[in-house]
């Protein structure tokens, strides 16, 4: 048997995107994905926000190169993808972060919320993972990570939008792997349990009498490790599914929960 090389965990020398890194998972991911060796660019919606995000890197010692580029809008990411494999190198590692919620109760939400959902967290990997796939069978290798959700396999009140777009992902995910698992690119998704970013805050706001908000509790209750998640918990798994540690690795969704898909919650 060949000697396991440690080493195959380093990105050194590989470029990554990381859409939607400003802040939140994307950015813990990114900063990973740097400290691991890679390159990093990013995008989000706003150059004020991408400006600072490059300033927030610099303080964590990685420097990354942001991109403004909504990623519903197919022509911008075409171009940013081209721009990027100019000038930092083709991509290798491409990881489909940016989303948004609506918690509405279905019967209350307009269609066309419903579409910006679906737009912005399924068809928007689809684009993405559209435009860097070329580049991966050129360059004889790929890995694109689909940042899913305990939505990929759960349903609950007020979220259909965002569990019908997450679901798909995780489908998304497993035919990108079935259509381009022979030239080499992974296909993975990962799929984070309850983490505290601006994403959840409203989920987590303290009530007016200092209480936790009882759907905080509600998560702490239903979570075997009784925490949220911090950004820093995505990291390791996200470097894993990166690097050539994971290259049999394909069509799969790690779930980064603290055990909650595990568990059919506390007995009374
Ligand atoms: P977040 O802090 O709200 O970050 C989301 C990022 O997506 C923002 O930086 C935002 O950047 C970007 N974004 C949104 N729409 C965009 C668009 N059209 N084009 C480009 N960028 C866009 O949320 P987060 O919690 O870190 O979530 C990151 C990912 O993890 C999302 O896909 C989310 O669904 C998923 N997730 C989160 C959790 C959780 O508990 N937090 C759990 C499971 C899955 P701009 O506003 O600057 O454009
Ligand atoms: C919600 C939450 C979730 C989480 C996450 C769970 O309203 O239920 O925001 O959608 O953010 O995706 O994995």
């Amino acid at each position: 048997m060949e000697e396991f090389n440690m080493n195959s965990f380093f990105l050194k020398d590989k470029v990554a995107l990381v859409t939607g890194a400003s802040d939140g998972i994307g950015f813990g991911i990114a900063c990973g994905l740097a400290k691991a060796g890679a390159k990093i660019a990013f995008n989000g919606r706003s150059q004020a926000k991408i400006d600072a995000a490059v300033e927030r890197y610099k303080e964590n010692g990685v420097d990354a190169r942001g991109f403004v580029c909504d990623v519903t809008n197919e022509e911008s990411v075409v171009a940013m993808v081209k721009q990027i494999n100019e000038e930092l190198g083709v991509i290798d590692i491409l990881v489909n972060n940016a989303g948004i919620i609506k918690r509405i109760p279905m019967t209350e939400m307009d269609a066309s919320d419903f579409r910006l959902v679906i737009d912005t967290d399924l068809t928007a990997p689809f684009i993405c993972a559209k435009a860097v796939i070329p580049g991966m069978i050129e360059k004889g290798h790929g890995k694109i990570i689909n940042i899913c959700s305990m939505m990929s396999e759960l349903g609950r009140e007020t979220v259909s939008a965002y569990a019908a777009a997450k679901g798909g992902l995780k489908m998304l995910t497993r035919n990108i792997c079935a259509e381009y698992g022979h030239a080499n690119i992974q296909c993975n998704g990962l799929g984070p349990g309850y983490i505290a970013t601006k994403q959840t805050a409203p989920l987590r706001e303290r009530q007016p009498d200092g209480s936790r908000h009882p759907f905080d509790q509600f998560i702490i209750a239903k979570t075997p490790a009784e925490r949220w998640g911090e950004v820093e918990d995505m990291i390791g798994p996200a470097v894993f599914l990166a690097s050539d540690a994971s290259n049999f690795v394909n069509g799969q969704i790690l779930y980064v929960d603290g055990g909650i898909l595990a568990y059919i919650g506390k007995q009374p």
